[in-house]
C-alpha cells in the first residue's frame, strides 16, 4: 500500500502564498517579508496591549509595536473609543476641522520652538515636505543626511538609507534619478568632521541637514552630545536649516521627544507614528516665519486630500491625552527599557555571546558584535546570520521581535515587568542555541 502524505500549511503560509501572487514580495512594506531572517511572515489577526495573535492563533509578546506608534500598546481603549466616536461623524471631509486645531495645539505645546505645523499622512510625507520647505526657504538645492539614517522613501532621501534598504542591499534605491541623488550629500553619524567637510566643499549650496536624533533605522544608535550641538553650530554658521526627524522618537523619548530630552534647537521638526496613535499621520513644523513659505501663504507647494483626516486626528489626540494623564509614563518606559537591556546583556554574557545592547528609553537593539555601535559602519558589523537565528529562537517562544538586525524594538506602557522577564527568558533559551 502506498504511503500518503498530507502536508498542512499554516494559515500564514497560505496567505503569504496568495499575497505573493498579488503584492510584490507579498507585503506592503519590505521588512515585513522576513527577507533578512528567512521563514514565513506571520499574518496578524488581532492585537491587544502588549500581545498580538497571528491568524493561526499563536500569541506573541510584541516588540515591534507597528514600528513605533503604539506607545500605549495595541488597541488602547481610549484610542479605540476616540476613533469609534469620530467615525460615524464622517470619515473624511477635505475641509478643516476642530480636531486638527486641537492636535496642532497639543503638539506645539510640547515643542515650544515650533510655532506652526502642517499635518500630512506619513513620516515620508513629513520629511519630503520639510526638505522642500528648506530648499524653498533657502533657495539652495543640496541636503546632508547621514549614512544609515532613514527618513522614508522620498527620492532625495533614499541615498545611503537605513531600515529595509539596509538589509535589502539597496541603500541607494534604483529609480532615483542621478540628478536628484547628486544633491544628497552623505555624512557619517556621530562624526562632525564629515559634516564640516561637506559644508566646506559646498558652503553656499546646502539647504538643510536632516538627521535622526536617536537613530532607530540602523538599529538604535545614540548621538554623542557634541554631535548634536555641533550640528546646530555648523548649520547656523553656513546658513543651512537643521531638520530633526522625530518620526520614531517624537513623544517617545520624552513628552517633547528627543528635542526635549537632548535640548536640541531645531529649525524644523518632522513627526509621525505616535502622533497618529496607530493611524496614518505625519507632520512637519517650525517657526511661523519659516512655515509662512508653505502654501497657501507662500510659494512652497504641499497638499493632501486626507491630510488632517478626522479619524487619525482623533487617534492622535486620544494618544497624547493618555500620555498627559499618565504622569509616570516615561519613567515606566525607561524602567522597562533598562530592565530589558540589562537582562539581555546578562543572558548573552552567560551564553558567551558577543552582543552589544543599545537602548535609549523604550527603543532597543541587540547587535551581534563585540564592538561599540555608534554609526553605520559599526552597525554593519552585527552578525546578521546569528541575529536571524536569535530572531527565530524568540519567535518560536512567543516573542515577536523586529525581523531585521537593523531595526529598533519598541516598548509600550502595556509591557509589564513580567512581559520583559518573559522576553529575557526566551532570549536566554535562544542564545543558548546559537
Ligand atoms: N521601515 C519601517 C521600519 N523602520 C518598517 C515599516 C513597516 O514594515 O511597516
Amino acid at each position: 500500500m502506498a504511503n500518503s502524505y498530507h502536508i498542512t500549511m499554516t494559515r500564514s503560509a497560505e496567505l503569504y502564498s496568495r499575497a505573493q501572487r498579488l503584492i510584490p514580495g507579498g507585503v506592503n512594506s519590505p521588512v515585513r517579508a522576513f527577507g533578512s531572517v528567512g521563514g514565513t511572515p506571520r499574518f496578524i489577526a488581532k492585537a491587544y496591549g502588549s500581545r498580538l495573535w497571528d491568524v493561526d492563533g499563536t500569541e506573541y509578546i510584541d516588540l515591534v509595536g507597528s514600528w513605533g506608534p503604539l506607545i500605549l500598546g495595541h488597541a488602547h481603549p481610549a484610542v479605540v473609543a476616540a476613533v469609534t466616536q469620530a467615525a460615524p461623524e464622517g470619515l473624511s471631509f477635505g475641509a478643516p476641522t476642530e480636531r486638527e486645531v486641537a492636535l496642532a495645539e497639543a503638539v506645539l505645546k510640547r515643542y515650544p520652538l515650533c510655532e506652526q505645523l502642517r499635518f500630512v499622512n506619513s513620516g515620508t510625507e513629513a520629511t519630503m515636505s520639510a526638505l522642500r520647505l528648506a530648499r524653498g526657504a533657502t533657495s539652495r538645492d543640496k541636503i546632508v543626511k547621514f549614512a544609515g539614517n532613514y527618513h522614508g522613501h522620498a527620492d532625495s532621501l533614499l541615498v545611503a538609507a537605513g531600515s529595509g534598504a539596509m538589509t535589502s542591499g539597496v541603500p541607494s534605491s534604483a529609480g532615483v534619478p542621478a540628478n536628484i541623488a547628486k544633491h544628497t550629500l552623505v555624512a557619517e553619524y556621530n562624526d562632525l568632521a564629515s559634516v564640516e567637510r561637506l559644508f566646506r566643499a559646498y558652503p553656499d549650496d546646502i539647504a538643510a541637514v536632516i538627521f535622526e536624533p536617536v537613530v532607530g533605522n540602523m538599529g538604535v544608535v545614540s548621538p554623542s552630545p557634541d554631535f548634536l550641538s555641533g550640528l546646530r553650530q555648523l548649520t547656523s554658521r553656513y546658513g543651512a536649516l537643521l531638520i530633526v526627524d522625530e518620526v520614531m522618537t517624537g513623544f517617545r523619548l520624552a513628552r517633547g521627544g528627543a528635542v526635549e530630552r537632548y535640548g536640541i534647537e531645531p529649525d524644523l521638526v518632522c513627526w509621525g507614528k505616535i502622533l497618529g496613535g496607530g493611524l496614518p499621520v505625519g507632520a512637519y513644523g517650525g517657526p511661523a516665519a519659516l512655515m509662512a513659505h508653505v502654501s497657501p501663504l507662500g510659494q512652497v507647494y504641499q497638499a493632501g486630500t486626507l491630510s488632517g483626516n478626522p479619524l487619525a486626528m482623533a487617534a492622535g489626540l486620544a494618544t497624547l491625552a493618555v500620555i498627559d494623564a499618565t504622569p509616570d509614563l516615561y519613567e515606566v518606559l525607561e524602567a522597562r527599557g533598562a530592565q530589558l537591556a540589562v537582562g539581555l546583556a546578562e543572558v548573552a554574557a552567560a551564553a558567551g555571546m558577543p552582543v552589544v545592547i543599545n537602548c535609549v528609553g523604550s527603543m532597543l537593539t541587540a547587535f551581534f558584535t563585540d564592538q561599540p555601535v555608534t554609526d553605520y559602519t559599526s552597525a554593519l558589523g552585527s552578525d546578521t546570520t546569528r541575529f536571524a537565528r536569535f530572531f527565530h529562537g524568540l519567535l518560536a517562544r512567543g516573542v515577536y521581535w523586529p525581523p531585521s538586525a537593523f531595526e529598533a524594538a519598541f516598548l509600550s506602557i502595556a509591557h509589564s515587568a513580567a512581559d520583559i522577564e518573559a522576553v529575557i527568558a526566551a532570549a536566554r533559551a535562544a542564545f543558548s542555541e546559537l
